[in-house]
């Protein structure tokens, strides 16, 4: 299977993230994409490939304007205001507050934001840019006739809505990708989910949609970030209704649950018709994750490549969450060959 692989996005590496009350180096760091790229490289996975430059329309197609140009200015507005460190946001239009968007750059933080933990730096969108990128390649791939390919995302995508950034994401690579299959011809496209966390921006940018089926599996939102979407009773609304599912799963689940999930979820996508797969491939279900509540082992994420095989579709992974340990490169290549079988 080919990889696609930018190394713009080492220009992503932010020095904090607030976590337990403490400013921490981010979890969501650029060793995330060494790991998995190596791993790649040493397991004779196929060919790695820079992504082409497909410019700024796909991703306005699932985006909202005024939000990209945030991304594309807020740092030097941060810096212009004369902030010290990284842009953290500190207020929001919370419950009964006015949702528009103010001058100030503290404002805005908060306007565009849906957690805080995501500091903005240097060099954040130009990663985040080659990331959709990155995306839109292996959207190509898929179009010319690949019954696989991989998107080596960073940063990852899932959480960036159409108008919000947080939990490591500001723009939605897989959405960016969805669309642009869309485009290139698919009537049906599905996203199965499989980051331990929901998948709340891919949900929202396609919940009234029926062209987009959206699935999830992930720790219950009431245990887990991003803690407001993500409940087994949002199922899509208009159009969308019936296009939308989510499997919310308790701390401590085992591969033998998750992995009956996910049958059910794949069911689903054939029942749908879909022509074409997004996996959006977070590694962060590993029983090791640094941040999060499943147990699968590294065999496990072999066994469910195979298991998503068996649908026969043309199939694009695209890489989100998995943290901070080298078995992030060892299990997402795992799925990834469990899949070639
Ligand atoms: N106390 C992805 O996996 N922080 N994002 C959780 C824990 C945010 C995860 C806070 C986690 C975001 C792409
Ligand atoms: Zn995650």
């Amino acid at each position: 299977m080919e990889t696609i692989y930018s190394e713009k996005h080492k220009l992503r590496d932010a020095q904090t993230e607030l976590y337990g009350g403490q400013l921490v180096y981010p979890h969501e760091r650029p060793s995330r994409a060494e790991y998995v790229l190596n791993r790649v490289k040493d397991s004779e996975l196929g060919a790695v490939t820079s992504p082409e430059d497909f410019g700024m329309d796909p991703i306005l197609a699932v985006h909202q304007p005024d939000f990209v140009s945030f991304l594309q200015t807020v740092w030097d507005e941060w810096k212009a205001a004369g902030m010290k460190g990284e842009a953290i946001p500190t207020t929001w239009p919370a419950r009964r507050m006015v949702q528009k968007c103010p001058n100030f750059i503290d404002g805005k933080l908060g306007y565009y934001s849906l957690a805080c933990e995501t500091s903005i730096s240097e060099g954040t969108w130009e990663a985040a840019y080659a990331s959709a990128q990155v995306a839109l390649t292996g959207a190509k791939r898929l179009n010319d006739g690949a019954k696989g390919v991989f998107s080596l995302c960073r940063p990852p995508g899932h959480h960036a809505t159409t108008d919000l950034y947080g939990g490591f994401c500001f723009l939605n690579n897989a959405g960016i990708a969805a669309q642009e299959t869309l485009n290139n011809g698919a009537k049906r496209v599905a996203i199965v989910d499989v980051d331990f966390h929901h998948g709340n921006g891919s949900q929202d940018m396609f919940y009234q949609r029926d062209d987009v089926l959206f699935i999830s599996l992930h720790g219950d939102p009431m245990e887990a970030f991003p803690h407001f979407l993500g409940h087994a009773d949002e199922k899509g609304e208009g159009a969308g209704e019936g296009f939308n599912f989510n499997y919310p799963l308790q701390p401590g689940t085992p591969f033998s649950a998750w992995r009956e999930a996910l049958a059910d979820a794949l069911n689903k996508v054939k029942e749908f018709g879909a022509e074409a797969l997004i996996i959006s491939l977070g590694v962060d279900t590993f029983e090791n994750d640094p941040i999060s509540f499943f147990k699968l082992a590294s065999d496990d994420f072999i066994t469910y490549g195979e298991d998503i095989a068996k649908l026969g579709l043309p199939t694009h992974f695209v890489m989100e969450g998995g943290y901070d340990v080298d078995e992030i490169g060892i299990n997402t290549v795992n799925v990834l060959q469990g899949f070639e079988g």
